[in-house]
């Protein structure tokens, strides 16, 4: 089942039981992002505010579309209840089979313009979502669209955008993502405005490619192609050149100033702790927006995991480093991110281990931008989906004198890492340590100690028998 729009996946998501529809009225500052984090934390349903203080019924917020694995199995179309492993290896093979979108004359988010002196971004009901955050964040869950001016590559990422005034925005694109890149080597260089469109509420699977890691110069809308396995429709904004799907609930076009910054931020972020400051952001000038009737505004109260981003980011990253792994000949039987770790942790499983093997492992992982700051290395008798093996086997068979590994890279760590210091954060500095919680190579088959499990520790005759007799008492 490919879902044709956000409102198609929201009703998929009624079927399951996997969404709450609140008609009473919620305050658009605070109580819906309280709200939302609640649900989150209690792995709770994706939430459908119908009725915002000050605005009328018809403005609605939706946020956790994809906050769990649950909710990311309806989004591509599988059984809501299909295990981590199988949504993991499905993500991949969907990755590699992306579909390019068509391009349509028109659609759903033209129901709707807004031009000139109409152009108001208060007429929807951007949320205050933390508190203490720099303002009301109309760019959460969003997508951004921007293009490279010298070729036709459009990229799409998602990037929170802060409303500032009834037609200016401020964004905070990183150096390291793609939209800061082109920004600030192509169109600053060249003092050329950029021009960009946030898409709020397309259908599931595009925002989370918009929030996949993704290569340089690939096009985000063939990945969202592939997994939803049906080509993404892309229809022209109304003041600039670029494409955005037609199907989406709003889309702010805009342009990025030059040279022009204002206060942005800060935010709850990814880690599950505030670690920014008020910078000097981009500044966003309005030039149009788009929107279907009763339109719906996508948010996430971004924090503690596991959130939207948490899973997803858990499902991308991973195959990412997978591939990384895979393209250095590392035997890699698969790699799990856990949720819950926020994508600063990540197991790595291996066909061989060993002190060398896991080193390798540790340069390959922070010779470029680097996320993740503990790595824990499986032997194939463990399985990497499982955490409470992984947790056992990082106890009991990572030497703590031995088997730790720790590597320092200045320049291109994850500011946003709350261990690390303000001054570290600023620098980019950071460290990344391995767990080698593999046998060594250079023990003997007789050193290895013996597993104390059910099916190491048994003959296979007395396996078979307990099985037969009492195979069916669970838990
Ligand atoms: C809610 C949310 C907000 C985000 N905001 C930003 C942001 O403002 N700037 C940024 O550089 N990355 C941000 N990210 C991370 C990017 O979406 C992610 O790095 C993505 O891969 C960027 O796409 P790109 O590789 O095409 O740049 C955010 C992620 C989430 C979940
Ligand atoms: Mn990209």
């Amino acid at each position: 089942m490919v879902y044709k729009d956000l409102r198609q996946f929201m009703q998929a998501l009624e079927t399951t039981g996997d969404i709450l529809k609140v008609g009473q009225e919620v305050d658009w500052d605070l109580e819906a992002g309280a709200i939302n984090r609640w649900f989150y934390e209690q792995a709770g349903p994706a939430v459908h505010f119908e009725k915002l203080k000050d605005y009328e019924s018809g403005y609605s917020i939706f946020a956790g579309s994809l906050g769990t694995y649950r909710r990311v199995a309806i989004a591509m179309g599988l059984p809501p209840e299909t295990s981590i492993r199988d949504l993991y290896h499905e993500y991949e093979r969907r990755l590699h089979n992306p579909i390019d979108p068509i391009i349509v004359s028109t659609g759903p988010c033209k129901e709707n313009i807004l031009l000139g002196d109409d152009i108001d971004v208060f007429r929807f009901p951007a949320p205050m979502i933390h508190d203490g955050d720099g303002g009301r964040y109309i760019g959460t869950w969003d997508l951004v669209v921007c293009r490279d001016p010298d070729s036709d590559w459009m990229n799409w990422g998602m990037y929170r955008f802060m409303v500032h005034d009834r037609d200016v925005l401020a964004g905070f694109p990183l150096p390291t993502s793609h939209m800061g890149a082109l920004l600030l080597n192509k169109y600053v260089p060249r003092n050329q405005p950029m021009p960009m469109a946030l898409v709020i509420g397309a259908d599931p699977l595009c925002h989370m490619a918009a929030l996949s890691t993704y290569k340089m110069g690939l096009s985000e809308a063939s990945l969202a192609g592939g997994l939803r396995r049906k080509p993404v429709e892309l229809v022209k904004c109304e003041t600039n050149d670029l494409l955005v799907p037609a199907n989406a609930e709003i889309v702010i076009e805009g342009q990025i100033l030059p040279n022009v910054t204002i206060p942005e931020g800060p935010f709850g972020e990814y880690s599950g702790y505030r670690t920014g400051k008020v910078t000097g952001g981009e500044y966003c000038k309005i030039t149009a927006i788009t929107y279907r009737t009763n339109p719906i505004l996508t948010m996430i109260s971004l924090g503690m995991p596991p959130d939207d981003n948490a899973v997803t980011v858990s499902m991308t990253a991973a195959i990412t480093i997978k591939e990384r792994l895979q393209r250095h000949n590392i035997p890699v039987t698969d790699v799990y991110v856990p949720a819950e770790g926020a994508v600063f942790t990540v197991v790595v499983g291996v066909e061989k281990g060993g002190k060398d093997m896991v080193r390798r492992i540790l340069e390959v992982l922070t010779e470029r931008r680097v996320f993740a700051s503990k790595i824990i290395v499986v032997d194939k008798d463990v399985d990497p989906f499982d955490m409470k093996q992984v947790i056992h086997a990082f106890s009991v068979k990572c030497h703590p004198g031995r088997g730790i590994f720790v590597t320092e890279y200045p320049g291109r760590g994850n500011p946003i890492t709350p261990c690390f210091s303000e001054e570290e954060r600023e620098k980019l500095e950071g460290a990344t340590a391995i767990f080698d919680c593999t046998w060594p190579l250079e023990w003997e088959p007789g050193e290895i100690p013996i597993k104390s499990s059910f099916l190491d520790i048994y003959p296979k005759s007395i396996q078979e028998k307990v099985l037969r007799d009492w195979g069916a008492v669970s838990k």
